[in-house]
């Protein structure tokens, strides 16, 4: 699976935002290292608060991007090469600006009132202690109506009421709506926060929040939805499930389930800093053991939420081509769908601006801004939130070593990675030594050993710090 995150891809009309037709342009540089399914991140219609992940318009294409007519043409282009393409699946909430939103915050009685989640203050205050992901708390205070919103993420991200069966049916039509264009399934965006907890109590700790996911309910949405949807189609499904271990992670993709077929866990990305190969093991082992001959997992190291992996797990400098190519024969020998983020390929790393300025990412921004705001020093709070900014891995992709990487000849809409001139498309297609040809071969081994993909993963490794000897058979 290659991961598209298309703004930073590249640029066709010179607006400084890679588009659509960008990606078009480049799907043979793709289809040539192997690929079998793309995913593409949100296009949608979109305010781009956090990056098209809060959506005001599920049938449409954010002008950034391009419009209907490029999305079905890339969709087609994609099936021409034998490959398949999945999109971003988003409905634990929208954008405020979505329609329904607007209607439903309008007033207490709008009839779509019920179709997010609005509580009374309690004593004056917030309803309960608990934060999102992006903000210190999940409330945000209506004045017109005098009542809370709840969100999981930005304000601007208020979280659908999945209780409300309208809600679902409505989501069920647009997953129709994309399906009969012929995409082949989704990646699912935080699918297990759907549910929320009976009565939201407080939490005992606010700052754990997984409280937000795995909640009573979600696993008869998830039926639902493949019953009323996903079942009708020949396609495939991965749920992005943060705090989930195997146990859980079975729940989901279990093939008894009738939920989802794979599933990324958050054990390394969210859990592991920075590389630790004992830690790393033992995830593995436990995920495998979890999930063998039941469901079917999926091996990544980065990806547009979770900075570059030749930077956070591997050497960015003297051996990044070595590590690099180290950290790519796990994931592609491992058990479950290796996952490709664009640039990797070619052994792109993390970034090091000098200003919160030169920094997009919401999350980022938002932590900066709470953490300044309680007296720490903004150059520690500066420091402490670089190496694991989602901005990392969101410098555009390095295609040749001209101006702005060959990415676009407007303004970037986020600064490239000055080390362009020596890490680029270019040059990796004209060294076969490169990380680029190291994968299209690591690809075409997994294609043609299916032991890879299907055989027993045992760690004859096991205490081994600084070794990993998998073997499948
Ligand atoms: O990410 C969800 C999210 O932020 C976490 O699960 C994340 O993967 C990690 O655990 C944090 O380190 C999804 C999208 O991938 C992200 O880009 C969006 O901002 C977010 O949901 C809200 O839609
Ligand atoms: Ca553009």
């Amino acid at each position: 699976m290659y991961q598209v995150y298309w703004r930073s891809f590249y640029d066709t009309n010179g607006d400084g935002y890679g588009d659509l037709q960008g990606v078009i342009e480049k799907l043979d540089y793709i289809a040539n290292l192997g690929v079998d399914v793309i995913w593409l991140n949100p296009c949608y219609g979109s305010p781009d608060v956090d990056n098209g992940y809060d959506i005001s318009d599920y049938y449409g294409v954010m002008e950034k991007a391009g419009d209907l007519d490029t999305l079905e043409r890339l969709i087609n282009e994609v099936h021409q090469r034998d490959m398949k393409i999945i999109m971003d699946l988003v409905v634990n909430h929208t954008s405020d600006q979505h329609p329904w939103f607007l209607e439903s915050a309008s007033s207490k009685d709008n009839p779509k009132r019920d179709w997010y989640i609005w509580k009374d203050p309690k004593d004056g205050v917030v309803p309960n202690n608990w934060r999102s992901y992006f903000t210190p708390s999940v409330w945000e205070f209506d004045d017109q109506t005098g009542q809370y919103y709840m969100h999981s993420f930005a304000v601007e991200q208020p979280d659908l009421n999945w209780e409300s069966p309208e809600v679902r049916h409505a989501i069920y039509d647009m997953m129709h709506f994309w399906l009969k264009k012929g995409i082949d399934g989704f990646r699912m965006d935080v699918i297990n926060l759907l549910a929320k907890i009976e009565g939201f109590p407080d939490a005992d700790d606010p700052y754990d929040i997984s409280y937000l996911g795995n909640n009573p309910g979600i696993h008869e949405y998830l039926q639902e939805m493949n019953e009323k949807v996903l079942s009708h189609y020949d396609v495939m499904t991965v749920g992005e499930i943060p705090f989930v271990t195997p146990e859980d992670g079975l729940l989901y993709v279990g093939e008894d389930r009738n939920e989802l077929n794979t599933l990324f866990h958050f054990e390394v990305a969210d859990n592991m800093p920075t590389w630790d190969m004992l830690r790393y093991k033992e995830i593995q082992e436990r995920w495998y053991e979890g999930l063998k001959g039941k469901g079917w997992n999926s091996q990544f190291l980065n990806n547009h939420d979770h900075t570059r992996q030749v930077t956070r797990y591997g050497n960015d400098q003297q051996y990044r081509k070595q590590s690099a190519k180290l950290l790519a024969t796990l994931l592609h020998t491992l058990p479950g769908m290796p996952y490709i983020y664009q640039g990797e390929e070619i052994g792109m790393t993390g970034v090091r601006f000098s200003s919160i300025d030169d920094y997009q990412d919401i999350a980022m921004k938002n932590k900066y801004k709470e953490e300044v705001e309680k007296g720490r020093d903004p150059e520690e709070v500066f420091e402490s939130l670089l190496l694991l900014s989602r901005d990392n891995s969101r410098t555009p992709v390095q295609w040749n070593d001209s101006h702005n990487a060959g990415f676009t000849t407007g303004t970037p809409w986020m600064k490239v990675n000055p080390n362009y001139k020596e890490i680029n498309v270019k040059e990796a297609l004209q060294n076969r030594n490169s990380i680029y040809y190291y994968y299209k071969k690591l690809i075409q081994l997994r294609k043609e050993n299916e032991v890879i993909v299907y055989g027993d993963f045992v760690d004859h490794s096991k205490n081994d710090e600084n070794l990993a000897v998998i073997k499948n058979w």
